[in-house]
């Protein structure tokens, strides 16, 4: 496959916006019918993190009021599954605030992924760092994704996060690709990143050792107690360019409008799907913040004419 420089990614990512998401359209249209995939989200084990991400309520380095919840028993998880298997939702994505999980929280976290499948629905996890072995052991239990974002530019990392590297996140994606899991990635916009940092973000998603099958892309949400709660906005043109970018550079993969829908309105989360997006978070609640109510969504879904759960 031939190589994409930053600076070919700068040129689709700074041409006329009107062109940029014109052109990610037709290629949208290309690989895709349009459809919106439902995700639900579940905070399995919350707050208590020993990580620093600057931008996150669940870090012990933030000053944020979390309600703080070790593993959640499986029933409580199979209510959730059963809840999103109702109202249509296709996958399953459990996140945890670990820098990586004991041995412990990965078998009971192997039981969430049996009760998830044995429901007939796609499973995900995001629980920090795995080794070869954890990853092996989380695809036995039949796990089908395994998010782990890089979130920002590997030169602006270490503005965002100081407890592991960029480098660390990519071993954890090698094993991950390795053990066969289908590999989620993407990051947060509007950390106080530049432009450049954009293209290199997008660049990195391209040099990642497997493609990933599902890009989420973050717009920050300002809790209040962390190091970000008072960044300044991200200009909303700038979410859409990097969706047009990556609808792009990834023609098949899903891009996931995540965190930070409450702060879109309806026509700006309009934009974001004409530009390539076709996933969401579906749920009252993301992990620790709130997202769009699901009315609002069913609504919004009926007013674009498209089904939803492709
Ligand atoms: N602890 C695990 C990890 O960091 O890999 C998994 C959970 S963590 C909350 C998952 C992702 O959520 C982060 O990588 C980040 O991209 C996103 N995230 C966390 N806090 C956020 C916020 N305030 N706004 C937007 N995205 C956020
Ligand atoms: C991802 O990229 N976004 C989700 C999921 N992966 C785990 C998390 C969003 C978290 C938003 C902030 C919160 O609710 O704490
Ligand atoms: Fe911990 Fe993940 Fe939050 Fe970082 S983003 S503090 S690793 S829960």
């Amino acid at each position: 496959m031939l190589t994409t420089t930053k600076e070919d990614i700068s040129i689709i990512y700074e041409q006329p916006f009107l062109e940029l998401v014109s052109k990610a359209r037709s290629i949208h249209q290309q690989n895709f019918v349009d459809d919106i995939e439902l995700c639900q989200l579940v905070s399995v084990k919350t707050g208590g993190c020993p990580e620093d991400c600057s931008y996150c309520s669940q870090s012990n380095s933030n000053q944020s009021e979390i309600k703080v919840n070790p593993l959640l028993p499986l029933d409580e998880v199979e209510k959730v599954v059963l809840e999103a298997k109702t109202k249509g939702v296709k996958r399953v994505c459990m996140g945890a605030g670990y820098k990586t999980p004991n041995t412990s929280a990965l078998s009971r976290v192997n039981e969430y992924i049996g009760v998830i499948k044995k429901h007939g629905l796609e499973s995900c996890a995001t629980l920090g760092s795995l080794t070869m072995d954890q990853a092996n052991e989380l695809k036995a239990a039949g796990l089908d994704y395994y998010n782990h974002n890089i979130d920002t530019s590997p030169e602006y990392y270490s503005q965002v996060i100081t407890t592991r590297t960029f480098q660390d996140r990519v071993d954890t994606l090698t094993n991950v690709g390795i053990a066969g899991i289908k590999v989620c990635c993407g990051g947060i916009l509007g950390l106080g990143e530049s432009r450049a940092d954009r293209v290199s973000f997008i660049h990195a998603l391209t040099c990642l050792p497997t493609a990933p099958d599902s890009i989420p892309i973050n717009m920050l949400v300002k809790v209040p107690g962390t190091k970000l709660a008072n960044v300044e906005d991200l200009d909303k043109f700038e979410l859409v360019r990097v969706i047009a970018t990556v609808r792009i550079l990834f023609p098949k993969t899903r891009i996931r409008l995540s965190a930070g829908r409450l702060e879109l309105s309806e026509l700006e989360q309009s934009m974001c799907f004409m530009s390539g997006a076709n996933s969401i978070f579906y749920g009252e609640k993301l992990l620790t913040t709130d997202n769009n109510h699901q009315d609002s969504d069913k609504n919004l879904i009926s007013k674009l004419g498209i089904n939803a759960n492709g």
